[in-house]
This record gives C-alpha cells, structure tokens and sequence, in this order.
C-alpha cells in the first residue's frame, strides 16, 4: 500500500493495527489504540494471558491506574482481540512490536523474542505494511538485525520504524498519553506517517528522526539516569568516609543551579536502568570508542547492595550465624516488580556470608507475612526499599523482636534521632555524621 494510502487509512482510522507481545507495554498500547477506534489484534505467546484479555480481564499485576477498565471496554466493543497464532496479522497495515529484549551477563542483547517475533511476522505480512519495533533496543539493531530480518522474506516491500517506549510501572496509560515520544523511520516520510499514527493516541510532542536517533534517545535517557545515580552513590560513599551525611550535603548542593544530584540507596534495580547502559555501551564494542563512565557507573550501583552488607558486617562484628531481616524486595517503592532486585543480590551474599536471612515485603507475595515474626531473634534489620508502611512501623514492638536492636537505613526513610531515642541503633547509608 503507498504511504499516502496508509496515512488516508490512520487518519481515519480505519488502518488494521497488529501489536506482537501483549505484557506491560504492547497490551496498554494496543488497548489505547483501540480505544480510539482503530480495529487490533493483538497477538502473544503465553495462551493464559491471550485468554485473559479476550475475557476484557487485564493480566497485569500491581496498580495501574485505567488499564482493567480500559482493556474490559475494548474487548467488549470488539476493537480488541488476542491470539497466539501469527496468521491473524496477516491483513494488519500496521504491527508493532514489543517484545522484550534482556542482556546477557556478558551484557550483549539477546534478541531471541525479537527474532523469533520478526520471522513470523515476515512469514505472512501483507505488502506494504509499516511494522513499527517498539522494544529497547542497542542502537544499531534495526539496520543490523530487523531489516536484514523481514529482508529475507519480505525483499522492499514493507515500511520499518522504530518509536521507544516510556512507560513506568503504575503510570503505563499516563505516560503512553502524556509522555513525548520519538519516531524513528526508514525515511522522513515513514517517519511522517509513524508520527501521524502515534498522535492518534499521544497528547505530547511526537518527534520525528531516523532509526539511529531513536535507538540512541531511549537507551541515553536511561543511561543518563544510571550515571546521575552512581554519582549519588559515590557522594554517599565519601560522606561516610568523612564523617558527614549525605542527604544534608545533598539538599544544599541541590541549592545550587542546575545540581539535581539524584537519590543514594541500597542498590538500582528494574527491567530498564540496569539494562539499557550495557545497550548503548554495546553498540560501539568493537569501534574506537572508549567507553569508560558507563561500565563505571554500573559498577558503582550494582554493588551497593555489597556496601549494605558491609555495613552490616561493620556493626555486627561480621554476620556469619547471625540472623539478619531484609526490609523490602520489590526494585521500587510501593511496587510489586522484583526485576533485577537488589535485595536478591544481597541475600545471595548474605548466605555466601554464612547468616541466616528473613524477608518481608508487603507487595510480594512470597515475602508479606507478619514482619514482626519475622524479626524474631534478628540481630539486624536492613531496609532495601522504602514502601510506604515501613515508614511508620511499631519501632517498640520491632525492637522487642529483635536479639539486637541495629537497623540499617539504605533508603533514608526513618528519622534518625527518633529511632535512636527508641533505643536503636541505627546506621544510614551515606550518613556517617555524629
Ligand atoms: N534509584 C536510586 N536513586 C534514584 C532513583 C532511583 O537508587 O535517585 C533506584 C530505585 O530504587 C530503583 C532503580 O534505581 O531500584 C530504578 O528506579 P527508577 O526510578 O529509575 O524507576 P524505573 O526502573 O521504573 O525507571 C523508569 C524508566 N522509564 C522508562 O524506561 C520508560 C526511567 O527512564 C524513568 O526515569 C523512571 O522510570 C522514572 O523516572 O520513574
């Protein structure tokens, strides 16, 4: 189908929209879609989830303002279907992709969702169709390994882009509407038609660049992030070993123009900040680039959880035989999502270390049982994320628990002088000061 025609059928809506993975971005993208009126398939491997959806029942976990009651309303109008089989994309004019695409730990992409998503779809696309990847990729992917991809199958006939994605977890339709976002096209008119396409459903600026541009915007934002919090964790690591707090020096640094120094923490976690600087770094491996901030900052974030643990093994004279309650798995405050945990890191060290390790997390299933139980005879407690309830806990029922009152704050969520008065003792990240 020309472009012209293409841009005829977005506008009014009549374009038939595919979307290849339904978790936590393609199913809310499909849903927006649909929503407005435009007719899609939306298609997914795991056949529990596809029967979910086709009940209007949203399979994703945890708080997602609008998602359940826009995917029941899009169902029930018709708009939106699921399916396993790739043949019902076969008369799609548009098909998005996001599947999800991890690192291994040499922190090379794989690509085996992506590939494996490209070769059916190649295998019946119609002419003509534009198929849009939306999945975090290392820049230089789309040249190097989806258009050779649908190449072989598909020769020319087919438009390619790609257009990231900026979702978080409990603001996914939010951020989908209310967040810019950048369309990268296989030429400036592809381009021109992806941003007519995506402002039928985004409120903000969609802008408009090549392949590279796009790949290289969504993996820097990420990686811009990762390095703003590695240098907080730096600044925590000096205070300590000066004597002074961080989150003062922090609060008066931020006084000063254009010094939005980031959070310290017990560790940074997530299916995005971990991943997505090994992508960028990734891309030019091999070039006469040298790399050096990048693996330096995740160095410094992925072992904060070690620094807890020595902080830990600093109070407690080692923690070998000592019984030790981690405060929170979940990567994020009041979230469910336990990707890339850093509590899972250092429970891993903790039992390398020879203690005995308790959990509780009130969003995880596995870990929300009775936290004062659990602090039974617990020479420690480590606090790993700050969800909301460990704020205003039952300090005097807590320290009757515990063998030893020592609490160690990796989020800076309790009130130091408080907890002291209460009979604790309490070391906090990054605040070393009398
Ligand atoms: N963290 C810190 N210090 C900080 C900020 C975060 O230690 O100052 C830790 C968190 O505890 C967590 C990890 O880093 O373990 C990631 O936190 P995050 O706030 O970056 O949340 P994510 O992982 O959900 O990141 C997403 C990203 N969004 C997308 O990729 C579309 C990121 O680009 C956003 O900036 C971020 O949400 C956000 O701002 O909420």
């Amino acid at each position: 189908m020309p472009l012209a025609d293409l841009k005829q059928q977005i506008a009014d809506r009549s374009a038939r929209i595919g979307v290849i993975g339904l978790g936590y971005v393609g199913l809310p993208v499909a849903a927006l879609f649909a929503q407005k009126g435009f007719d899609v398939v939306g298609i997914d491997i795991n056949d529990e989830r596809v029967e979910k959806i086709n009940q209007g029942i949203s399979p994703i976990e945890g708080k997602e303002p609008g998602l359940a009651e826009l995917i029941a309303e899009v169902v029930a109008s018709g708009k939106l279907k699921a399916a396993t089989d790739y043949s019902f994309l076969k008369d799609r004019d548009v098909v998005l992709i996001d599947v999800e695409t991890p690192v291994n730990d040499e922190h090379i992409p794989e690509y085996h969702a992506l590939k494996e998503a490209l070769k059916s779809l190649a295998a019946i696309m119609k002419p003509g169709v534009l198929v849009i990847v939306e999945s975090t990729i290392m820049p230089g992917t789309m040249q190097n390994v989806v258009q050779p991809l649908l190449e072989m199958k598909c020769g020319e006939g087919f438009y390619l882009g790609n257009c990231p994605e900026r979702v978080m977890p409990g603001k996914l339709i939010r951020n989908l509407r209310l967040m810019s976002r950048v369309v990268g096209g296989d030429s400036p008119a592809t381009a021109g038609v992806m941003k007519l396409l995506y402002q039928q459903v985004v409120e903000a600026e969609v802008d408009e660049a090549d392949w590279i541009t796009a790949e290289l915007v969504k993996t820097v934002e990420n990686t811009y992030r990762d390095v703003q919090i590695a240098f907080a964790n730096e600044v925590a690591l000096i205070c300590e070993a000066m004597g002074a707090d961080v989150w003062r020096v922090r609060e008066l640094v931020r006084k000063s123009p254009g010094r939005e120094m980031l959070l310290p923490g017990a560790g940074v976690g997530g299916h995005c900040i971990p991943k997505d600087p090994w992508l960028l770094a990734s891309a030019v491996r091999g070039l006469e680039v040298d790399v050096r901030l990048i693996p330096a900052a995740r160095a410094v974030n992925s072992e904060m959880p070690r620094h807890v643990l020595q902080l830990l093994k600093d109070s407690l004279g080692g923690v070998k035989g000592k019984k030790i309650l981690l405060l929170g798995y979940a990567y994020l405050e009041n979230s469910d999502d336990t990707r890339n945990s850093p509590s899972d890191y250092l429970l891993r060290l903790l039992k390398e270390e020879g203690a005995e390790v308790a959990i509780h997390d009130p969003y995880v299933e596995q870990f929300n049982g009775d936290l004062y139980a659990l602090a039974e005879g617990c020479q420690a407690a480590a606090l790993m994320t700050a969800h909301s309830e460990y704020k205003a806990l039952n300090f005097a029922k807590l320290k009757s628990q515990m063998k030893h009152p020592l609490l160690v704050d990796g989020r800076n969520l309790w009130d130091k002088a408080a907890l002291k008065t209460a009979g604790f003792e309490l070391v906090r990240l990054g605040d070393f000061s009398a």
